[in-house]
């Protein structure tokens, strides 16, 4: 098995997070877009090869190879329906406050364009969905818990937006960052 990714995607780290607790051998390539972009046709990261029997596979998003690496474990991924759209608006907020920051490289922001105001607006609408959940005080964390935690420590890290209005999600993610895993993978640019 061959993880490919950088150390600042949210995506990626919920997957390195994902191989710590299985267990499992998995080389990490730390690998820029232009790499990823050169090896996966949606040219977005995480990108996964892995063998099964004689034959080389691959997968080219974070949440099949999340059920993947959780199959490979004996465990199940997204059983319930209401974790699973908790976890779906997670990346939903992730893709929005992604697209945000590589606008804002290009130099165009939400003055200029009334569809990433919209993708602002999104932003807070969404935490604050999230900030309805009930979370787990200690662990162990399921797959939504940790998604929704790389989304916090992503977009804290990129200056996205900052927990104030959100007290619950603040407390969760104090008490997720103690988690060796999660400790052991934050972002880097
Ligand atoms: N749905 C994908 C999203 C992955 C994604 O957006 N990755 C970002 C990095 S955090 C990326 O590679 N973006 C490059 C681009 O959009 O060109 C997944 O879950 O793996």
């Amino acid at each position: 098995m061959k993880l490919y990714g950088n150390y600042t995607s949210p995506y990626v780290r919920h997957c390195r997070i994902a191989l710590l607790e299985s267990g499992l051998p998995c080389e990490l390539s730390e690998a820029d877009a232009a790499i990823v972009g050169d090896l996966s046709p949606l040219k977005k990261m995480p990108f996964f090869e892995y063998q099964a029997g004689n034959e080389s596979k691959t997968l080219s998003d974070s949440s099949s190879i999340l059920r993947y690496i959780r199959e490979q474990s004996g465990r199940s991924f997204m059983p319930d329906v209401e974790d699973y759209n908790a976890y779906l608006a997670a990346n939903t907020l992730l893709d929005t406050g992604i697209n945000l920051f590589y606008m804002e490289r290009d130099k165009i922001t939400p003055e200029q364009s009334a569809y990433l105001q919209r993708q602002k607006a999104r932003l807070q609408t969404g935490l604050a969905d999230l900030e309805k959940r009930t979370y787990p005080k200690q662990g162990p964390w399921s797959d939504t818990d940790l998604r929704i935690a790389c989304l916090l420590d992503w977009g804290l890290f990129r200056q996205r937006f900052n927990l104030e209005a959100y007290p619950k999600l603040q407390a969760f993610l104090t008490a997720i960052r103690s988690y060796p895993p999660f400790a052991e993978t934050p972002p880097k640019a």
